[in-house]
């Protein structure tokens, strides 16, 4: 359900102009308004979740679906060296905006950004 306080609910629903490059009945895919690399872009789902414990599963089916398959393009577009494919849930993981989210993050070899988990 739409909530009338939510950024991404107004952006997703197109109340609010985006930088939109991908749009279908569920979902809308911008670039983010910070990018830690060029064509940091996020996947908006037009209906409410505040995060993946609240997502219905079809979904998030869908949502990492249309991921790979945006992956794929803009790696193909923007000739990337490499794709992490971000989602975070609740504060201390980072997560700032309580609308679920996916970002697309593409990567290029010596880009700087301080992303990525690895084990110690
Ligand atoms: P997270 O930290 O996972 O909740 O990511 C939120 C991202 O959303 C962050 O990279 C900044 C971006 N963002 C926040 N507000 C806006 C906005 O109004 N427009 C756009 N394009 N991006 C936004």
């Amino acid at each position: 359900m739409k909530d009338s306080n939510c950024i991404f609910c107004k952006i997703a629903n197109g109340e609010i102009p985006s930088a939109t490059i991908y749009e279908d009945g569920e979902f809308r895919v911008i670039l983010d308004r910070g990018p830690a690399t060029w064509g940091h872009a996020l996947i908006l789902p037009k209906e409410h979740f505040s995060d993946i414990y609240e997502i219905e599963d079809e979904v998030l089916t869908k949502a990492f679906v249309l991921a790979k398959k945006m992956a794929e393009r803009m790696t193909e577009v923007l000739k990337c060296d490499g794709f992490n494919i971000i989602q975070n849930n609740g504060s201390p993981a980072g997560q700032t905006v309580f609308h679920f989210h996916i970002h697309l993050l593409p990567r290029y070899t010596d880009d700087g950004a301080k992303i990525g988990w690895k084990p110690n």
